[in-house]
């Protein structure tokens, strides 16, 4: 959802108003899900972790054979404009590399150019009475994708697996569900990562486990050592998210929201814990104030 002025897109190369930014019938990115994506805030003025969120762009495209036709400081410096053309100071921003114009037909190589789309928009994933209030979920019974299928580590424009598990929450009448591994191991959400807290300690799966490696998860792994947990990544089972003391969801879009009842099952006091709302605190105050400037010395939009 958006609102407010139209927004100016990054489309091959050229800022277009939003009603002139169309994508050809032929894109593979249409046709077959075929390209990779990244969700990127921005606070107060600055693109929270750029870097990172471009790395894992690039390795999402090298694992799909897909050669983004720029360079790294190129797309950091193409994304930073768009954010100026709509005087972006807080929001989120959408990055898409599709795979291009091709013929129909599986076949990638048929398609000569990507195309490259960045839109600075804003986004709100859960209620804001949620994050006071701490969220429910249901284990989905889609599985999340086998890592030898389509690995959980490619952020791909083929988000159809998260998809189906998303319908299964809102069927169920919530906003989020655990998604579990072929293993039965839990793996994430279907747009953030999954934590838990167990006295001082602080567990989340492994990537090997089927977890993306969220931008935000590393950031929560660091904040919390920084305050004396104890952080371990585990494999987890359901047990371990019913009996633990508090659990959280960490994401671009979902920042940190508290997990309150998974399965009918209250974890722990029913309200969002006191290590979820430090992290949580930290992590706004630390997203607040680092990260690459949009504007030259910090200046104001426009
Ligand atoms: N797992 C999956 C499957 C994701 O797609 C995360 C974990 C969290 O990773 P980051 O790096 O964001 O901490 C994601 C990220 C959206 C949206 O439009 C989804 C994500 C990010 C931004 C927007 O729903 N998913």
């Amino acid at each position: 959802m958006k609102g407010g002025a139209a927004l100016k897109i990054y489309l091959d190369g050229k800022l277009v108003p939003e009603k002139k930014a169309m994508v050809s019938v032929f894109d593979h990115g249409l046709l077959y899900g075929d390209g990779v994506f990244e969700g990127i805030r921005a606070y107060n003025g600055r693109v929270f972790k750029l870097e990172e969120h471009i790395d894992r762009l690039f390795r999402s495209a090298k694992a799909i054979d897909l050669e983004i036709p720029m360079t790294h400081a190129a797309m950091c410096s193409a994304l930073l404009a768009t954010c100026r053309a709509n005087r972006m100071r807080d929001g989120y921003i959408r990055l898409v590399v599709t795979r291009g114009v091709g013929n129909l037909g599986l076949n990638p190589y048929t398609c000569k150019k990507p195309g490259i789309i960045i839109i600075a928009s804003k986004i709100q994933l859960y209620p804001k009475e949620l994050y006071e209030r701490g969220m429910r979920m249901v284990t989905s019974g889609t599985l999340r994708n086998h890592t030898e299928a389509l690995s959980p580590n490619i952020k791909s424009l083929n988000y159809l697996n998260n998809i189906l598990a998303k319908i299964e929450a809102i069927n169920a009448g919530v906003y989020e569900v655990v998604m579990l591994n072929q293993q039965g191991f839990v793996a994430e959400a279907t747009g953030d990562n999954i934590f838990i807290v167990t006295g001082n300690r602080l567990r989340t799966p492994p990537i090997s486990a089927g977890a993306l490696e969220g931008v935000t998860r590393n950031t929560v792994m660091c904040l919390a050592r920084e305050i004396g947990m104890d952080v371990a990544e585990e494999v987890l089972t359901r047990y371990d998210l019913y009996t633990a003391d508090e659990v959280f969801l960490t994401g671009t879009a979902a920042e940190i929201i508290s997990v309150v009842d998974i399965d009918r099952r209250v974890i722990g006091s029913g309200k969002p814990g006191p290590r979820s709302r430090a992290l949580g605190a930290r992590f706004h105050e630390y997203a607040g104030s680092t990260g690459a400037p949009i504007y030259a010395r910090g200046g104001k939009a426009g």
